[in-house]
This record gives structure tokens, sequence and C-alpha cells, in this order.
């Protein structure tokens, strides 16, 4: 064992990671709090990168968006002033257009059939697209399915959409699927967002249960339809020249890392799934939790023709019929 590795190990054990030794930081950002599905992903990730790498890698994380929104982190990813971000697909088709298929509407009808797309041929082939835009894709990982909040009414029909003002990701997809719901859309980055709610810029927003309750939403949006109108991803992005410069066993290490955050990070999201109806109603949203599904679908009709002559209904079909 070399010296340094056996010094890492030692301080490793001792709990004093950080003294003198051969150790190189990285940072990781996400832009939701801590204590949150991302939180535990990215917090998973530092630890099991120090683990498998005896302390040779520190991953400093942040959060609340203390580096910026997530376009921004990505953006600092691809530069290489950030080595790693941890984000929605929000922003990510105005750097890897192959990936802007995942935020289509309806495509995928649960959990596991996204994570099976994902973990599968198609996910994992779209991961390799990220490479040449200066990133290595280390791991698909989870947002979750999106619900509509806003300040005004109870959402139970598209119809109850039309002329609501809300908040939508810097997303193409999203946003002319919002506008064909009738809603007057304004994109905004995920920091900014709770300000706005508050201060009436924006009647309401979109995300999942895990981001409305770490974020506090609850706090100044009244109404929540479980309307799950698109699954979200998340993605681990690594600066490519920052990855191709580990050894073969550190590339491993951070993959593996990611795989196991992975895992923690969707545990998060089905734990705040399966409890965060009963918690915002707690905190005094009200919450419709079953909608007329087939009329939501139909609403996106013109919009569907717009995205199979985009993406190929041949391409959108494999997704939608995947089977592990
Ligand atoms: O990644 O911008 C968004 O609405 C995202 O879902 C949020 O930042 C969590």
């Amino acid at each position: 064992m070399k010296l340094s590795r056996l010094a890492a190990g030692l301080a490793l054990g001792l709990g004093i990671a950080g003294a003198a030794l051969a150790q190189t930081a990285m940072k990781i950002s996400i832009s939701t709090a801590q204590n949150s599905h991302q939180g535990v992903a990215i917090d998973t990730f530092a630890k099991e990168v120090a683990t498998r790498t005896n302390g040779r890698y520190k991953i400093e994380t942040f959060y609340n968006g203390a580096l910026g929104g997530e376009r921004e982190s990505i953006e600092a990813v691809q530069l290489g002033t950030q080595e790693l971000a941890f984000s929605s697909t929000g922003p990510v088709p105005n750097f890897v257009p192959e990936a802007k298929i995942l935020d289509v509407p309806f495509l995928f009808t649960d959990k596991a059939h996204a994570r099976a797309v994902l973990d599968g041929p198609i996910g994992q082939e779209m991961l390799t697209k990220f490479d040449a835009k200066g990133f290595k894709a280390l791991a698909w990982a989870e947002n979750g399915f999106r619900h509509m909040t806003n300040s005004k009414r109870d959402v139970k029909t598209p119809e109850d959409l039309k002329g609501l003002k809300m908040r939508t990701m810097e997303n193409p997809v999203h946003i002319a699927a919002y506008k064909s719901f009738g809603i007057i859309t304004t994109p905004m980055a995920f920091p900014e967002v709770f300000t706005a709610l508050q201060q009436g810029t924006v009647d309401g927003q979109e995300n999942p249960l895990p981001v409305i309750i770490s974020a506090k939403f609850d706090q100044v949006q009244k109404h929540l339809t479980l309307t799950g109108h698109v699954y979200s991803p998340c993605i681990f992005l690594m600066n490519k020249a920052a990855f191709d410069k580990l050894s073969a066993a550190d590339k491993q290490a951070f993959l593996d890392a990611a795989k196991v955050a992975v895992k923690a990070n969707r545990d998060r999201v089905d734990a705040d799934d399966a409890k965060g109806v009963a918690d915002l109603r707690a905190k005094g949203m009200t919450v419709i939790e079953t909608v007329d599904k087939t009329r939501f679908v139909a609403a996106l009709t013109p919009v569907n023709a717009d995205f199979e002559k985009q993406f190929g209904k041949a391409n959108l079909d494999k997704i939608r019929n995947y089977k592990p």
C-alpha cells in the first residue's frame, strides 16, 4: 500500500479526514434542501466516494442552489469550474437535446416503469450522449412524478388550469405542454420559486411531492392536485475531463457510489410519496388525489402530435411499451 493511501485510510479510520493528506476536493450541488431526496442522493454519494477511495476524494456538498440554479450548475460542470452536479432534467435539453424525450407528459405509467427504462438500454444509451458535450453522466436518479399546486383554486379538470400563471422549469417540452393546458407559463430557476409564489408573481408551480415538501411550498400554496403529468428524472453529472483523469479503479468507485446514492434517492422519493399527501394536508393544503387522467391526456392531443413528429412515434412507443 502506498504511503499516501495508508495515511488517507488511517485518517478516515480516525475520523479526521481533511487532515494533511493527499486529498482532492470536488464540489457537487443541488437546488433543493439537504433534507430532501436530492440531499440524500448527494450526501450518500459523498460518503460512498470517501469510503471507496479511502478518503482520497472529498466531495463537498452544496444545497439550496448555493452555487446557482440547475442550469448554472450544469454550465459550471461543463466548463469545469464545478466538478459535479445533481440536477433534474429541467434544463438538460439545453445541453443534450436527446434527453428531451424523457420529459414528455404521461410517457411513463409509474415509477417502476420509469426506473426500468432509465436503468435499461434506453436510459443507459442516453447517458453516453452526454460525453460529446463535456459531461460524464454517472447515473440517472429521480425527482418523481410532478403534480400541480396553486394559490387560486382546486384543479379537478384540465379546464381548471386555464389562465393560471405557473412557474415552469426552463424546459421546452414542459413549456409547450403546459401552454396546451391553457397555463400561462413563466420559466424560472428553482431557487427563485418560493419568493415568486409568496409575492404572487405566479399563481402556481408543479413539482414532485418530495420537492413540494422540502421546499415548504405548503406555506405559499393552498391547492394541490396529484396530476402526475410528467415523470421528472434526476441525473448525476460530472465534468468529463475530471472523470477521465481518475484511475480506472476510481472511475468505478465514482460509478458505484452513484449507484448506491440512486438507491437511497429513490427510497426517499417512495417514502415522501407515501406520506406526502397526509403531511401536506396537515399543513393546510387541500389535496385532490384522483383526477380523470384521460381528460388531461386528451387536452394534450395537439401538442402530442408535435412531440410525435419531433421525437418519432416509434421512439416514444419504445419507451411507453418498455418491459425489462
Ligand atoms: O430539482 O426546478 C424544478 O422544479 C426541479 O424540479 C427542482 O429544482 C428540483
